[in-house]
């Protein structure tokens, strides 16, 4: 209760007023200057230059106190590179709120490269978009007819744009899954998908970066409906030739999942089932971690410290998990930052030597939000957090483990995530002559305007 009166009458919100449709919200664009006073409290002006340089100067004093070089920080900040996912900017996701999609879509494959390296030239972090083989195809030709040659003109397209094709998804949850994909008791489904996972395989060797990720659907919704193990067994047979098959070059990561679209069981539920049968296969395999895909409270950094303690190769699919899927922005909140944490310790970010880094990529699909906008926040809040956990004095967090020091430990973990990074990664783009707010300057672009005038047909 309010010392003032009733309090709940006096916290209930305003009543909503809406535009005439909600489709048609525009972006806010770049706003005028304050002039002088503060009474438009809603305007506020773009970064300067001048103030960023200030505080990296007064964040550069303080850092040096822990003897940490902000040239340094701002140098891997500058380095970190993360893909995005070409079913970003296309048709996929939304079917929650019927057909409704972000506006301008892109129609094609092309039309996604297009988008992901406008993302690229707003950020300079995004070289590389990952491709879903069953979507970016070329038109026309069938599932079953894919070669791994027809991806010749999308990577000559994407370098013509400025940017390189990633890692490459077998599709494997489309028509005839409805049994399960590499698991499915059918033989001639898996026959049809594991010569898919080749194909990929070998798209992935000549066109993309050598990496396939694999996400599998399989798991059922009711106790009886399958013999779980069986369907394990098969996938477990299906990745072996899949592994066997394909070139020495290529690096399988492999996606778990907690559930979705099976709410009974799913094959491949955990980090510890994708590991186990990542280490069957040999050395080329690995685990991909995405962040939306654990029961809420799991602790994601627990898992990516037991992957990297175990030699495991590892992947990224970031997400902020919001919606027990990979629909949302990332936020550099607490758990992005201990994840970095984890990364950066053990030098698998940014490393000089790339076959040592771990696979970064985006995975999202925001249903609602303006996708472009989304993709180019995640990037600023993946750069953000791993600039915290590049200014954790870890020495100082070693002297408090030393003395069983446990409030004292958090307090200096915690000091780097209070820590406000931006001036480094604004520096970083400075440096690189790339926009100071990557959001800010999409806003005032017009790319969103040209694009769904173009795409409206
Ligand atoms: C699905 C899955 C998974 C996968 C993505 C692309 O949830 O995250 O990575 O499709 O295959 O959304
Ligand atoms: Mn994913
Ligand atoms: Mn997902």
């Amino acid at each position: 209760m309010s010392p003032n009166g009733n309090w709940l009458a006096r916290s209930r919100p305003a009543p909503l007023t809406l535009p005439e449709s909600p489709l048609i919200l525009k972006p806010l664009g770049r706003v005028p200057k304050r002039v002088g006073s503060c009474k438009e409290r809603f305007e506020v002006p773009p970064v300067s230059e001048r103030r960023v340089k200030e505080r990296y100067g007064i964040l550069g004093e303080e850092l040096q106190e822990h003897c940490i070089d902000i040239e340094v920080v701002k140098d891997k900040v500058k380095a970190f590179e993360v893909e995005v996912p070409s079913w970003l900017f296309g048709r996929f996701g939304g079917g929650r709120f019927g057909d409704y999609m972000p506006p301008a879509p892109a129609p094609d494959a092309n039309a996604k490269i297009r988008d992901a390296a406008f993302v690229h030239s707003l950020t300079g972090a995004a070289p590389r978009v990952a491709i879903h083989v069953g979507w970016d195809k070329p038109q026309g030709v069938a599932f079953d007819d894919v070669e791994a040659d027809q991806f010749a003109e999308l990577r000559t397209y994407a370098r013509g744009q400025g940017i390189d094709i990633g890692a490459v998804n077998p599709t494997l949850f489309l028509d005839g899954t409805h049994l399960g994909s590499l698991s499915s008791p059918m033989e001639e489904v898996r026959r049809r998908l594991i010569r898919h996972c080749v194909v990929s395989c070998e798209v992935a060797e000549k066109y993309g970066r050598g990496l396939v990720t694999y996400w599998l659907p399989d798991g059922t919704n009711y106790p009886g409906q399958a013999d779980l193990w069986g369907q394990e067994r098969r996938v477990r047979e299906a990745f072996r030739e899949i592994y066997e098959t394909a070139s020495d070059q290529v690096r399988h990561l492999i996606e778990y999942k907690v559930f979705e679209p099976g709410t009974y069981s799913t094959v491949i539920s955990s980090a510890g089932i994708a590991r186990d049968i990542a280490a069957s296969l040999g050395d080329r395999a690995g685990v991909l971690v995405d962040m939306g895909h654990h029961p809420w409270g799991v602790n994601v950094a627990q898992i990516v410290a037991h992957l990297i303690g175990e030699g495991i190769p590892g992947g990224f699919h970031f997400n902020s998990r919001y919606a027990a899927d990979d629909d949302h922005a990332v936020e550099p909140n607490r758990s992005m930052y201990a994840i970095f944490c984890e990364l950066v310790e053990a030098d698998v970010v940014t490393n000089r030597d790339p076959a040592r880094n771990w696979a970064y990529m985006v995975d999202q699909c925001s249903a609602l939000e303006n996708r472009i906008r989304a993709v180019l926040h995640t990037i600023d809040s993946l750069q953000v957090s791993l600039a915290k956990a590049l200014v954790l004095d870890r020495e100082r967090l070693g002297a408090m483990r030393a003395e069983n020091n446990i409030i004292g430990a958090n307090r200096v973990f915690l000091d780097a995530f209070l820590t406000d990074v931006r001036p480094i990664v604004r520096t970083a783009r400075l440096e690189r002559n790339l926009p100071l707010d990557p959001v800010e300057e999409y806003d005032a672009s017009g790319y969103q305007q040209k694009i769904e005038r173009e795409r409206r047909a």
